[in-house]
């Protein structure tokens, strides 16, 4: 705690809410909001409040989520009750409305204050960077990509991103949009895929019968339809099981450093899911907690107004490690934080089976075969490089 202070000039907000945490999705669902209460005790742990400015998110209101999402759509979600369907009829259940109800996406207690909280914090965060009260607004109980404008989808079901690039949109007059989560970024790729203010960029595994969701062909770039001025600015990464953080951080460094030029986005929107670490129970990645956070240290030193969003993650420990860490480049204390997680902490029993000492940055899980070519990620670059002259400057 003693060497964690105030970066001078440089201002970090940190946007959560308890409540939003004590939801359940159901027993055995993977997604599990007590993994941001895990984070942030972690965070906290090291002393990183000190260092930011710290704000309970509000929820957001009807007409804020109406931003996006149809009224039909958010008038059924505040008035759904939890699951009236037994458990072994419901994935059959063939005309469930708006997909809610599904195993994916069930209907629990508390839902819509679940919803609005996600993006209150998300909105939270937008305003802190367009007041310029902040320089990097951290919503890690955002990120919820897959939502779209009338449908629940993947686990999400408001889509917090969109929300609040449409806020940063009211300043500035392009947003990059990066999205680091194992799966594909479909919902905001879709809702912007007619404008040419915001450029959407998703890495993600891509296998489209066997992986969520299916979408995000190197090729799809928007449609290329006459007069969408969205054409090309859509790009996908897709990728194969366990990349390393050599490559990853390859690519990464590639696409995104070509973007940046060509495009000059005026803000950058990072989803920074947690479940493309290896051993994730979701996921398929190789990644560590260092090659995930290289990304959010790449976005950082772009010295571009910047917020940090969760998104999925679904080994807890793993997740509160990678995002902790991420909220320390954020603030641009990581050099000095202790390797060891902090003893005599309550969340200490969650770690403590892993092994005697627990680290920060060692995350558990057997590495998976690693499925890419470098040959592969070259032929990505190539083709971001073509798409990229299609892009006006
Ligand atoms: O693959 C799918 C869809 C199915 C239908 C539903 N069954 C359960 C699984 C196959 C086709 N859905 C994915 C959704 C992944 C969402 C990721 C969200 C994010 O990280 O990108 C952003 C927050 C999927 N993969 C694994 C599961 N669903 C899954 C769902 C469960 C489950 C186990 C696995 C739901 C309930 C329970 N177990 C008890
Ligand atoms: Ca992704
Ligand atoms: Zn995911």
């Amino acid at each position: 705690e003693a060497g964690i202070t105030r970066p001078r000039g440089y201002n970090v907000s940190f946007h959560c809410n308890p409540d939003m945490e004590q939801h359940h999705f159901g027993q055995t669902h993977p997604m599990k909001p007590w993994r941001l209460t895990l984070s942030k005790s972690l965070i906290y742990s090291y002393g990183m409040s000190f260092a930011m400015d710290n704000y309970i998110s509000r929820a957001a209101t009807y007409e804020e989520l109406a931003s996006f999402h149809s009224t039909d759509y958010l008038d059924f979600l505040g008035t759904v009750l939890p699951e009236p369907i037994p458990r072994d009829l419901e994935n059959q259940n063939p005309d469930l409305k708006f997909n809610l109800g599904g195993s994916d996406c069930p209907l629990f207690e508390g839902l819509y204050d679940y919803c609005s909280l996600s993006a209150g914090g998300a909105l939270d965060a937008a305003r802190k960077i367009t007041s310029k009260q902040s320089d990097i607004a951290v919503a890690w109980g955002g990120g919820l990509h897959h939502a779209k404008k009338a449908e629940a989808s993947g686990f999400c079901y408001i889509n917090d991103i969109v929300i609040a690039v449409l806020e940063l949109l009211r300043y500035y007059p392009r947003v990059l949009y990066i999205d680091i989560d194992v799966h594909h970024g479909d919902g905001v790729e879709e809702a912007f895929f007619s404008t040419d203010r915001v450029m959407t960029v998703s890495f993600h595994k891509y296998d489209p019968n066997n992986f969520f969701p299916g979408t995000g062909a190197l090729e799809d770039n928007g449609p290329k339809s006459e007069h969408n001025p969205g054409a090309h600015h859509a790009v996908n990464v897709p990728l194969n099981d366990g990349i390393t953080d050599e490559q990853y951080g390859w690519l990464f460094d590639k696409v995104i450093g070509q973007i940046v030029d060509k495009f000059r986005p005026g803000a950058i929107a990072l989803q920074c899911g947690a479940d493309s670490l290896a051993g994730d129970r979701l996921g398929r990645f190789n990644l560590q907690v260092q090659g995930h956070g290289a990304c959010v240290e790449y976005c950082r030193k772009m010295n571009l107004p910047l917020i940090l969003f969760g998104g999925g993650g679904y080994t807890p420990r793993n997740v509160a490690r990678a995002w902790t860490y991420e909220t320390s480049i954020a603030i641009g204390c990581q050099d000095k934080l202790d390797p060891l997680l902090p003893p005599h902490a309550p969340w200490r029993d969650h770690f403590r089976h892993e092994t005697l000492f627990p680290t920060l940055e060692q995350i558990l899980g057997e590495p998976r075969q690693n499925r890419n070519t470098q040959k592969r990620l070259t032929e990505i670059v190539q083709h971001v490089t073509e798409q990229l002259r299609f892009v006006e400057a």
